[in-house]
């Protein structure tokens, strides 16, 4: 049987962490994977999320299914956090997914049921795993222009020219804030015309939100979904817990999904609760159960707010030192899209050739796409990067 199987493409981000890993040399820097770490390196838990597990581990006194969507005070939870009342809750139908990933391969599983035609627009470049759901689920897909690699900015004229082309009925995946792999998002501006041009389409945009709070603060990066799933008809978000609260390995996310009534919303409900049980049944509970204890409590909210503001400041500071030190360096302006990029990545613009001599040469480990993880930096690696950065030539 198992000589039928072909052999698959590795994820290129988790073999670069085990070729970090296996370096020996203690100077090396680590920019791969998309995960926080403070300045010595270390991911931390945050300090709701243990106060929270500290109250769970004395107060809880069960561990049965809770409910095939998830628990119900958990979706009302991270629900309002990301749209705030933007959508009606006669609309809103949601289930709990493990992970933000969970999210999107479900959601484009519903859409598949609801029109295996459809075509899935992706942003030019876009997180590799969204184009290998799509093509795991077999699902046609086109690209949309978004990056400008020359100014490093979104090319909003070529990303709408390109829109243009998109057909009723298809999908339009959209980050909802700190795009990645390139750090540049648009503005409110921007998202209202990209709302308006799939109106008019009547495409349906399928929004993966899985970094609010770390680009300009939890409320600010939930306006550009707040403005479309408020004006449009019909949404999906997908929404992931993993950075923001930093539960990673607990697997907890959202599917989300916007009907235009209440009719709609309860078929649309039904098909969310189906496609979990056939997928997993009941999603992981653990994580959830902790993110709706921070949410719902005003002390460990609080204490969340705070630790999330550190995370962003320290990102923003990191943004601004490496430029300044670039701009030291070669007298130009030309990095100073990184202290504009928001969120936990860069795209660098160097050349495949140019990373690997950072890598070889300097012990700077980013993606081949010249992608950069900020938080892997600290006050005194800033320094390093730069001189790898001009050495290489970038
Ligand atoms: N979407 C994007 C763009 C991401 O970078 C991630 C990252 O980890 C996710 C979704 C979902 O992550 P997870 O499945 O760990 O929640
Ligand atoms: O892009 C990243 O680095 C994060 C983490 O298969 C990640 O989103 C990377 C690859 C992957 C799952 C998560």
């Amino acid at each position: 049987m198992f000589e039928h199987l072909n052999a698959q493409a590795q994820d290129k981000i988790m073999a670069l962490m085990v070729e970090y890993r296996e370096d020996p040399r203690d100077t090396k820097v680590d920019l791969g994977v998309g995960v926080y770490k403070d300045p010595t390196g270390n991911t931390p838990v945050m300090r709701a999320v243990k106060a929270a597990e500290k109250q769970l581990l004395e107060k809880e006194t069960t561990k049965s299914y809770t409910a095939l969507g998830g628990d119900p005070a958990f979706v009302k939870a991270l629900s309002g956090l990301v749209l705030n009342g933007a959508v009606e809750e006669g609309r809103l139908a949601a289930a709990a997914q493990p992970g933000g990933t969970g999210a999107i391969h479900q959601a484009l599983e519903l859409v598949k049921m609801a029109n295996p035609d459809a075509t899935v627009w992706v942003s030019d470049p876009t997180w590799p795993n969204h184009l290998s759901i799509i093509k795991h689920l077999k699902m046609k897909m086109t690209p949309y222009r978004y990056f400008d690699n020359d100014t490093r900015a979104v090319d909003f004229s070529g990303m709408m020219a390109d829109l243009g082309n998109v057909a009723a009925g298809d999908v339009v995946i959209l980050h909802g804030c700190c795009h990645n792999p390139t750090g540049a998002n648009l503005n409110m501006e921007q998202w209202k015309e990209v709302t308006e041009l799939l109106g008019a389409k009547q495409a349906l945009p399928l929004i993966d939100i899985a970094y609010q709070g770390f680009g300009d603060g939890l409320e600010a990066d939930a306006l550009g979904v707040r403005h479309i799933t408020s004006t449009l008809p019909e949404s999906l978000i997908a929404a992931s817990c993993s950075k923001n609260f930093g539960v990673y390995r607990e697997r907890t996310g959202l599917l989300m999904a916007v009907s235009p009534d209440d009719k709609m919303k309860a078929v649309t409900q039904q098909n969310l609760t189906h496609l979990n049980r056939q997928n997993f049944s009941f999603p992981p509970d653990h994580g959830a159960r902790v993110v709706q204890m921070i949410l719902d409590d005003p002390a460990l909210r609080t204490e969340w707010e705070t630790e999330l503001e550190e995370v962003r400041n320290t990102m923003l500071g990191l943004r601004t030192q490496l430029a300044e030190a670039l701009q030291a360096r070669t007298g130009s302006d030309r990095f100073g899209f990184l202290a504009e990029h928001r969120g936990m990545f860069s795209r660098l613009g160097a050349t495949p050739e140019q990373v690997e001599t950072m890598k070889e040469k300097h012990g700077i480990y980013m993606v081949g796409d010249s992608r950069m993880n900020i938080a892997g930096l600290n006050k005194d690696t800033v320094d390093i990067l730069a001189d790898a950065i001009v050495d290489a030539g970038v």
